[in-house]
C-alpha cells in the first residue's frame, strides 16, 4: 500500500472512530421502530404501508424503498413505550412540496380508531417546518430535547414519505451497531 493510500485509510479510520465516539457520548438512538405507529383513518386516505416508514429503507440506501403517501393531508402518530427526551424527528421525503408539523405529548394514548388529533395528555411542544423540501430529509428539531411518549406528525399536500426517524438522547444507551452508516446519515443530512 502506498503512503497516500495508507494516510487516506488512516484518516478514515481515525475520523470514523472520532465521529462514532461523539455519537456514543451523546447516546443518540432512533426509537421510531420501537413505537406503535398508526395513521388516522376515515376521511384521510393514503397509499402504501405504514411499516415501510420505519423499516430503515430509503433512497439513500435502497433501490426500491416503499412509499407512504396521503391523498392530501393526514396524521401519523407514534406511541413510545416510555417517556423519552426527543431531540429530533426526521422525515425522508420524495415528491410533493409540503409543510410538516410535529406535536409532542406526554401521557397521551392512541384511540381505538386512530382518531387522535386532540389526544388526551399534556402537550409539551410543537415544531413546524415550512421549507417545502423534496427528495431529502426534513428535520423537525425542538430548541432543546422534549420529554414525550407520543409524537404526532401532521402533513398536507400529500408528500411521498420513505422513512421517519425519532431521535432521542439517552446517555445510558449506546447507539445501534451500524455505527459508520449511522454516522454518515446523521452528519450528511441529505440523501
Ligand atoms: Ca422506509
Amino acid at each position: 500500500m502506498s503512503m497516500c493510500k495508507f494516510r487516506f485509510f488512516g484518516f478514515l479510520a481515525i475520523g470514523g472512530i472520532l465521529l462514532v465516539s461523539v455519537v456514543w457520548a451523546i447516546g443518540l438512538r432512533n426509537v421510531a421502530p420501537d413505537a406503535v405507529t398508526k395513521a388516522t383513518e376515515g376521511y384521510n386516505l393514503y397509499t402504501g404501508e405504514l411499516a415501510t416508514l420505519t423499516d430503515g429503507k430509503y433512497p439513500g440506501n435502497d433501490e426500491s424503498p416503499g412509499i407512504f403517501q396521503w391523498g392530501n393531508k393526514g396524521i401519523l402518530v407514534f406511541e413510545l413505550p416510555e417517556p423519552l427526551a426527543i431531540s429530533e424527528v426526521r422525515v425522508c421525503v420524495g415528491e410533493n412540496e409540503a409543510p410538516y408539523i410535529v406535536t409532542f405529548f406526554l401521557g397521551a394514548k392512541l384511540s381505538a380508531d386512530g382518531q387522535s388529533q386532540d389526544p388526551e395528555g399534556e402537550r409539551k411542544g410543537i415544531v413546524e417546518n415550512y421549507e417545502f423540501r423534496t427528495h431529502q430529509w426534513v428535520s423537525l428539531k425542538p430548541e432543546s430535547p422534549i420529554v414525550a411518549d407520543y409524537v404526532q406528525l401532521e402533513v398536507m399536500n400529500g408528500p411521498e414519505m420513505y422513512e421517519i426517524e425519532i431521535w432521542v438522547e439517552d446517555e445510558t444507551t449506546p447507539v445501534r451497531p451500524s455505527s459508520w452508516g449511522l454516522v454518515k446519515s446523521r452528519f450528511k443530512g441529505n440523501l
